[in-house]
């Protein structure tokens, strides 16, 4: 059950009605990686990829494959192209041309993650037919990146080989890659590649991955984006990215000249930002525990210390934050309803006082929902954090949530988040959040 509702409508299903899924197609001889990859970078397990697998027929490229553990991604999974195998290069050719063809973008293939086995030394570079999908790619201006998988094998084949310490085997394993690709002019100038492992230790390859995926949709669509940051589940930066440009630019920095929340209830606008934030994130929380009254007004207490003043207040009347604290206070220990909290001291007539007053021009207004995107978005970050090195699905579970929680209440950070939020001078405020948040979050 939801925690409150609201008729506001949500940003992030407006950039999302023209695309709600991002469209992938992975392309792979068999046991080259491709599910390990799929299942680690975009949070599923296994047994999901596999039972879709399975469904649809091996090296079916036409199937979707929809997954519940991330409704936000749809993965076509294709063999290589071996001549006589089931995916000849006709149908991938077919696949690819009618999908583009339409003029829904969500139609199209968004990007193809070509994977070749990273080659051992002394072995053969598998690339057989490749540089037709490359073309074609190229053709489409369907974003195309090579991924050298489990270019582990070739680290531990140097420690072992050579005696040398994982750093150096490391490096050294970049350089022969390198050297490699170089030698057989492959793949051609222009094309991204990158090499990748799912095994421990190598987590950063997959984060650049997500990150050149995600530079070479620069030119294609910036409708992509959003659907892109939604369904990738290995990098935070980039969720951080999005809901600054979906949750801070479209609510706060324009505030002082929007009329999106003019004359609704504060807490309905708070939800609304509460709701799109966490659709950014994109959890696997198959409990809902995220959308719980409880999890939402958690969430408030940590701004709750300047809740804007109501026009009664500034006029004198300071009832209404003692009582908005005692609600909040309420509404956390016993576990109440928000609603039912709110409802229980009047908050009705409180709301209705909003509702006579255009309070988004008020900077206190400006700064309290600035403090609360901050603090939302710095607590989700330190969720996704917790569950990252965790085997995918990474499920979301109380303690994770209200660990986050009590770790970020008592950062040093969110003491500078109220700092800020006391200020007096409104000057370069909106940067001066942003600024925070990106150097509260490694790159
Ligand atoms: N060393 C190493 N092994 C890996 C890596 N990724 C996958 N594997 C192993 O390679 C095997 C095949 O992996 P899958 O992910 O099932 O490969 P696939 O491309 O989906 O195979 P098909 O579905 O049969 O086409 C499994 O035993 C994996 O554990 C990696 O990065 N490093
Ligand atoms: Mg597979």
């Amino acid at each position: 059950m939801s925690a409150t509702s609201t008729d506001l409508p949500s940003r992030v299903d407006e950039s999302l009605a023209a695309c709600p899924q991002f469209r992938i197609l992975v392309v792979g001889t068999t046991g080259v990686g491709k599910s390990s990859l799929i299942g680690s970078v975009f949070n599923l397990s296994l047994d999901a990829i596999d039972i879709a697998h399975n469904r649809a027929g091996r090296a079916n490229i036409s199937f979707g494959y929809t997954c519940e553990e991330n409704p936000r991604f749809i993965l076509h999974d294709s063999q290589g192209f071996e001549h006589g195998g089931a995916n000849t290069w006709g149908l991938v050719e077919q696949f690819l041309r009618q999908r583009n063809a339409s003029p829904d973008v969500q139609d199209h293939v968004h990007a193809i993650w070509l994977c070749i086995e990273t080659p051992r030394t002394g072995s053969r570079l598998q690339h057989t037919g490749d540089e037709n999908l490359i073309a074609l790619a190229r053709e489409l201006e369907i974003p195309l990146i090579v991924v050298f998988t489990k270019f582990d094998v070739l680290v531990v084949e140097r420690v072992r080989k050579l005696k040398l310490s994982p750093d150096d085997a490391l490096a050294k394993a970049e350089e022969a890659l390198r050297t490699r690709l170089a030698d057989e002019h492959f793949p051609q100038a222009g094309v991204e590649w990158v090499r990748i492992s799912t095994k421990h230790g190598h987590f950063r390859t997959l984060k650049e991955l997500t990150d050149v995926t995600r530079q070479s949709l620069h030119d294609v669509e910036g409708a992509l984006w959003v659907p892109w940051a939604l369904a990738q589940q290995i990098n935070a930066r980039q969720k951080v990215e999005q809901s600054i440009k979906e949750g801070c630019k479209r609510y706060w920095l324009n505030l002082s000249k929007s009329t999106l929340f003019e004359g609704e209830v504060l807490r309905d606008c708070l939800w609304r930002i509460y709701e799109d934030i966490i659709k950014i994130w994109n959890f696997y929380d198959p409990q809902k525990l995220l959308y719980k009254k409880k999890t939402f007004a958690l969430t408030l207490k940590l701004v709750e210390d300047f809740m804007p003043k109501t026009e009664a207040e500034l006029a004198g009347d300071s009832d209404f934050l003692s009582q908005y604290s005692d609600v909040m206070t309420l509404a956390t220990a016993i576990g109440a309803t928000f609603a039912q909290a709110l409802g229980a001291v009047g908050i009705g007539i409180m709301a209705a006082k909003y509702l006579s007053r255009k309070y988004q021009a008020l900077p206190q207004t400006a700064r309290f929902l600035g403090a609360y995107i901050i603090d939302l978005t710095l607590v989700l970050h330190n969720v996704f954090l917790t569950t990252l090195f965790r085997d995918p699905p990474r499920r979301l579970s109380e303690d994770i949530i209200e660990a986050a929680l009590t770790a970020y209440d008592s950062a040093p950070v969110h003491d500078r988040v109220h700092e800020l939020g006391k200020i007096s001078d409104m000057v370069n405020f909106e940067q001066r959040i942003v600024a925070l948040i990106q150097k509260s979050v490694p790159s």
